[in-house]
């Protein structure tokens, strides 16, 4: 497999919006200026995907947690404290326990992944997150043979986060992974975006991406992993099994009971909304579709 997205930023390539937008002259014309970054970012346009800009993704977001509209978590979750931080990393794992956020900062190599992003709800967008690869998390902390799935679990503090104050879902929001697909070199902990830390309103300090299924499943603001041999309670499909499922892969033959998912709004473009055609695993067929060899998408959706 040819992963063409990925590319060998780190953390310390700092890597601001203005940047990405005029990365053309830069490519063009900027012989001696940060090649290592430049050759980075030309690895990383190969897919020809056009990140959303900055306000988009941190204005216009999901996160029940601070609210049901999409601009409650930009306007709630400064309230959220993220420092200090730790995930419990717990179950089938050979080192279970705390482990600080800055720790697994240490432990991991951040890069740079730019993703199409899809919500159930039929919109889109482009995000250049910076992240580690899940499947070296897990690795670091020990899977056990008998692991077949892993659990996550968000942060549960109604003090700070105003939408658990309403029982829209069961808190705390909860999703899961079969191991294959969370040790997949596309899945990603995202601790980043346009080279900055992650804002509260996506995720911080650390939120899954999993780009080839509903934005549901990319479960934000992560406190607890647990490697299980059962498949994992997820709070949508707790709120609405007939609605949402446990696989939920971006796939435009499988409508929405209430909508075609054959298309999505594109997030961003000012007043002209633009729709494009729904891509099949969100465009990572190529990549994830093996995953899936004999399963009937319909009835596992
Ligand atoms: N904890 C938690 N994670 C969550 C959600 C949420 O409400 N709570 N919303 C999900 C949905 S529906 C989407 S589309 C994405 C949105 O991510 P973004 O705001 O970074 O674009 O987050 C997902 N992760
Ligand atoms: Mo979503």
């Amino acid at each position: 497999m040819a992963f063409r997205w990925k590319n060998t930023l780190t953390e310390n390539d700092v890597t601001p919006e203005a940047l990405y937008l005029s990365r053309r002259q830069l490519m063009g014309g900027a012989a001696g200026l940060g090649l290592a970054t430049l050759a980075g970012r030309a690895g990383a346009m190969e897919a020809g995907l056009e990140p959303n800009d900055w306000d988009d993704i941190t204005s216009y977001n999901n996160f029940y947690e601070f609210g049901t509209g999409k601009s409650d978590p930009a306007n709630n979750a400064h309230a959220l404290t993220i420092d200090p931080w730790s995930v419990r990393i717990d179950g089938l794992v050979d080192k279970p326990g705390d482990y600080a956020f800055e720790d697994i900062m240490k432990a991991m190599s951040v890069e740079e992944r730019i993703y199409r992003f899809r919500c159930v709800e039929a919109w889109s967008m482009v995000v250049p997150w910076n992240g580690f690869e899940l499947a070296d998390l897990l690795t670091m902390a020990g899977i056990q043979s008998g692991a077949k799935y892993v659990a996550f679990e968000t942060l549960y503090r109604p003090e700070e986060m105003v939408g658990q104050k309403y029982a829209v879902l069961d808190w705390p929001y909860v999703e899961g992974l079969r191991l294959d697909e969370a040790m997949h070199p596309l899945t990603l902990m995202a601790t980043g975006i346009y080279g900055r830390d992650i804002p509260k309103q996506n995720g911080a300090p650390l939120r899954l991406v999993v780009p080839w299924k509903y934005g549901f499943k990319s479960i934000k603001s992560i406190v607890r992993i647990t490697l299980t041999d059962k498949e994992p309670p997820t709070s949508w499909n707790i709120a609405n099994g007939r609605e949402y499922g446990f696989y939920s892969n971006v796939n435009p033959k499988v409508d929405h009971p209430r909508w075609s998912q054959a298309s999505e709004r594109v997030i961003g473009g000012g007043l002209f909304a633009r729709k494009q055609p729904t891509l099949m695993f969100n465009g990572y067929e190529e990549e994830v579709a093996s995953l899936y060899a004999g399963m009937d998408l319909g009835t596992f959706f």
